[in-house]
Order: C-alpha cells, then structure tokens, then sequence
C-alpha cells in the first residue's frame, strides 16, 4: 500500500509541477504535451516507458499525432502519491 499524499507536503509537491493539473476520478496530475510531429512524440513516449518500467509506477496515457495526454495516479493509494510526484519531475527533466 503506498500512502496517498495530502496536506502541506502535497501543496508544496504541486507547486513544484506547475505545468500539471489535478483533476478527479482518478485523482491524479495530468500535462499535456505537444510536439512537432509524430515521430517526436513517440520517442518522448518510449523515454517515457523506459522512466516508468525502472520506477515500476506507470502512466495513463493517451497519443494523438503530434499530442501526448499523461496522468499520473497511483491505484494502491487510490489518488496522489508521492511516486507520482517523482514520476511527473522525471518526465519534466526529460522536456
Ligand atoms: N502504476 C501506477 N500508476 N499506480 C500503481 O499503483 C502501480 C503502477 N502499481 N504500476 C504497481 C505497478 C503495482 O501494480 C506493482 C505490483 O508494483
């Protein structure tokens, strides 16, 4: 069980991913990204995949052409946790 993240420590996580949203039903934190073509938002998906398969803590995601759709939420604490936290850092250091 991972705990979810809650209180100050979970404002202060936000307000270090500015460019995510929270949102609801699953709660969790979603960016979308655009690129300039396909091929380049499929290699940032595969860096991506690679990020969440070492850190076992994967994305629900969506692509269109040139679009990627991520939310991060964590089903074994049923919302926002930490480890979505470190993952959206990580997917932002790839930027
Ligand atoms: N990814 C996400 N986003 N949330 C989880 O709770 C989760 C996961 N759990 N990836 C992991 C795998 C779990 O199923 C394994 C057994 O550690």
């Amino acid at each position: 069980m991972v705990a979810r993240l809650d209180g100050p420590p979970r404002a202060a996580a936000l307000a270090a991913l500015p460019e995510w949203s929270v949102v609801e039903s699953p709660e969790g934190i979603r960016r979308h990204f655009v690129f300039t073509d396909f091929n380049a938002a499929f290699g940032f998906m595969s860096r991506v995949a690679l990020l969440a398969e070492k850190a076992d803590h994967h994305p629900e995601w969506s692509n269109v052409y040139n679009r990627v759709d991520i939310l991060l939420t964590t089903h074994d604490a049923g919302g926002l946790s930490q480890r979505d936290v470190d993952m959206a850092a990580a997917i932002d250091a790839l930027l």
